[in-house]
């Protein structure tokens, strides 16, 4: 059994050292609405070969994962039912021949793998509103840790308690930096009003840390925080009012636990009027552009495999 399946252009461009960008599948199943999902993982992949950059779309298909997909696969992780799977998913999925859509987490495991270095995606799960009392924070803060990936994301989506998840980012020792700012974006919205301690300014520089990094046999991941330009931001009036309004819904219909946090999405898009949903497919186009910028920087010195 192969813990994992390369594409072949994947394949191809990890052998020439050429840039290759990770993209998850979760958003695509589970975080945007049918059929937009699918228009989306097509024009993720279109906007990095535009860029000469090779599309490496994870998913686990029928119990392998699969690094880079075909037509099909890509059609498969919009319209088919797939399961959310985070890294403690992988072996039951490989072992049982089941298929499951990649978190961020099971995304940076699988990349770190396979030789992937750099990953764009939306937003970064992180740790819950109310953790204290119910333990709930994604696997992705602590898979990142470990996961020798650098991730391009908007920050994280403001339903989530975003200083507890830069604190928790502190104590794993991720490195997290700002993509031309310090202010530390809240996904639809360009500041969170938390501060980070270090911005870059390029691409160069972004791979100048990778590099660095690993001269010190790092293995953790690190976050590009890049927030959406100012003029493609929702409007903050909005955002809060949406999301006072979204949290009292959620309280009232007494969600709980998992559920919590796709009541509050697939609210928000609604009562946004599907304001939220251009602004988050802006926002991702944006990650995907930076991270093949910093692929492209990375491919330039890394040495050839
Ligand atoms: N943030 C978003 N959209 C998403 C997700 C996060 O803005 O679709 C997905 C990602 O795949 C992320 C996962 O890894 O949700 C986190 O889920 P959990 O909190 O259950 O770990
Ligand atoms: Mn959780």
């Amino acid at each position: 059994m192969t813990a994992f399946q390369l594409s072949r252009d994947v394949e191809a461009a990890l052998a020439d050292g050429r840039p290759v960008v990770a993209l998850e599948s979760t958003i695509i199943s589970h975080g945007l609405p049918r059929p937009r999902n699918l228009e989306a993982a097509i024009e993720f992949e279109e906007i990095l070969r535009e860029k000469g950059v090779t599309p490496a779309t994870i998913a686990v298909l029928d119990g392998v994962p699969q690094i880079g997909l075909d037509a099909d696969g890509v059609r498969r992780i919009a319209e088919e039912d797939l399961a959310k799977a985070s890294v403690r998913d992988l072996p039951i999925l490989a072992a049982l021949g089941r298929s499951g859509a990649t978190t961020v987490a099971a995304t940076a495991y699988l990349a770190g793998l396979a030789g992937v270095r750099v990953f764009a995606t939306g937003g970064l799960g992180g740790v819950h509103r109310g953790a204290s009392e119910t333990f709930d924070e994604s696997a992705d803060l602590t898979t990142l840790a470990s996961s020798p990936v650098t991730v391009v994301s908007a920050g994280v989506k403001s339903v989530l308690d975003i200083p507890g998840t830069l604190e928790r980012l502190e104590t794993l020792s991720v490195p997290v930096i700002g993509y031309g700012t310090t202010a530390f974006p809240a996904f639809w919205l360009r500041e969170s009003g938390y501060e980070l301690d270090w911005k870059v300014d390029s691409a160069d520089e972004v791979a100048a840390v990778m590099a660095a990094r690993d001269a010190f046999g790092s293995r953790s991941g690190i976050v590009l925080a890049n927030p959406i330009p100012l003029e493609q931001q929702w409007d903050p009036a909005e955002h809060d009012r949406v999301l006072a309004t979204a949290f009292a819904a959620a309280e009232e219909a007494g969600v709980r636990g998992k559920a919590v946090t796709p009541f509050l999405l697939g609210f928000i898009v609604e009562e946004s009027g599907g304001k939220s949903l251009e602004v988050n497919l802006d926002l991702a186009r944006n990650n995907v552009r930076v991270a093949a910028d910093v692929a492209t920087a990375w491919a330039k010195r890394a040495p050839r495999p």
